[in-house]
């Protein structure tokens, strides 16, 4: 770290960039890919247009942003390697450099609990979370607790699914005879050995875990380890603080996005409290919408892994998809953020 960092709370240097990425405002784009590799960042990237040329800032923790215009319109690429920890720093991050609405793809690969050939393309409905419970005895075993927690499901966001759909079937390579598969639920974990179900050396207490799965959640299909936490802050999201400005005009909506249960404030009138701020639902706020897709790497019933030439043949065609369906996405003039500096 070479730059002063001015607040602990959100730590930013003085220019504005944030501590872990090393973007700042103007420097992303409303639409983002996620991926985890930097090999699969960099392929998205030769889609994007040469002119004018993209920006891209790898950054001291390892975070790859890549910024450009697809078909005119600006979209990010962004490399968060593995982890619910590194979606955190990647999803509020990039939120507090931008303004207006957020729309995400992940773009990753997934183990398949199903019979889903590998090479098959899932677009999960919604996704839970699965995580070690550290106080589990794993040592000795442990008759009192449960060795894994599964979380609720929470939806992806269905337009964003439908597009992606679309997008896919619109850009399928001649003869490739890939499965889109929808509706169906995918479980993040905090490991991509315990609590997937792998056995290896360590005691895990993880040998009923995928059958214990299947019983328990309808539609199970995928695992993988980023998707949950990008769905969970998407859903947990609270907008923008109040005191921050509205982009370009504000815009009257038929309805919140998050509602407010506020009680009417004029039943309660009472001169000690401060005045009703306005109310929040009059302008809708900006939104962070997430879907995913997810390439079967490894399939969990037949033991198959993907080959290294089914893999590149599959992200040269869903790479492209991911642009197409962000770009298919409707943001309204208001709720962009308008591109500055080198993007
Ligand atoms: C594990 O090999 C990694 O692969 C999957 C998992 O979520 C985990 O990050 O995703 P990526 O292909 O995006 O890396
Ligand atoms: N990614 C995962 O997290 N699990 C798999 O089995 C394959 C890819």
């Amino acid at each position: 770290m070479k730059d002063t960092i001015l607040d602990a709370n959100f730590p930013k240097t003085a220019d504005g960039r944030v501590y872990h990425l090393g973007v700042k405002s103007g420097e992303v784009a409303n639409r983002i890919v996620t991926v985890g590799s930097i090999s699969r960042a960099k392929l998205i990237a030769t889609y994007l247009d040469a002119s004018p040329k993209p920006f891209s800032l790898y950054s001291e923790r390892g975070f790859l942003t890549i910024t450009g215009r697809y078909r005119g319109t600006p979209v990010s690429v962004v490399c968060i390697g593995m982890g619910g920890p590194s979606v955190d720093f990647f999803i509020r991050e990039v939120r507090e450099c931008l303004q207006g609405d957020m729309l995400v793809i992940r773009f990753g690969s997934c183990g398949c609990l199903t019979d889903l050939p590998v090479g098959s393309l899932v677009l999960p409905k919604a996704s839970l979370a699965v995580t070690r419970n550290l106080d589990f005895d794993f040592a000795n075993g442990d008759p009192w607790r449960v060795p894994y927690r599964l979380s609720k499901p929470i939806p992806a966001d269905s337009d964003l699914i439908l597009t992606l759909q679309r997008a896919l079937e619109s850009t399928r390579p001649v003869g490739a005879s890939g499965l889109v598969v929808l509706n169906t639920v995918n479980a993040s974990t905090d490991s991509f050995y315990s609590s997937q179900g792998r056995q290896t050396s360590f005691q895990d207490h993880n040998s009923g875990l995928i059958d214990n799965l299947k019983e328990t959640i309808q539609d199970i299909a995928t695992l993988e380890m980023e998707t949950y936490w990008i769905f969970h802050l998407a859903a947990s999201w609270r907008g923008l603080p109040s005191a921050e400005p509205a982009l370009n005009p504000p815009r009257l909506s038929a309805g919140p996005v998050f509602s407010s249960a506020a009680p009417s404030e004029s039943s309660h009138a009472d001169p000690s409290r401060p005045p009703p701020r306005p109310a929040k639902d009059t302008v809708q706020q900006p939104t962070i919408r997430a879907a995913a897709v997810q390439m079967v790497f490894a399939s969990r019933s037949s033991q198959e892994f993907i080959t290294p030439e089914h893999v590149s043949l599959l992200e040269a065609w869903c790479g492209q998809a991911v642009l197409d369906a962000l770009l298919a996405m409707d943001i309204p003039q208001d709720r962009l953020h308008l591109q500055e500096g080198s993007v």
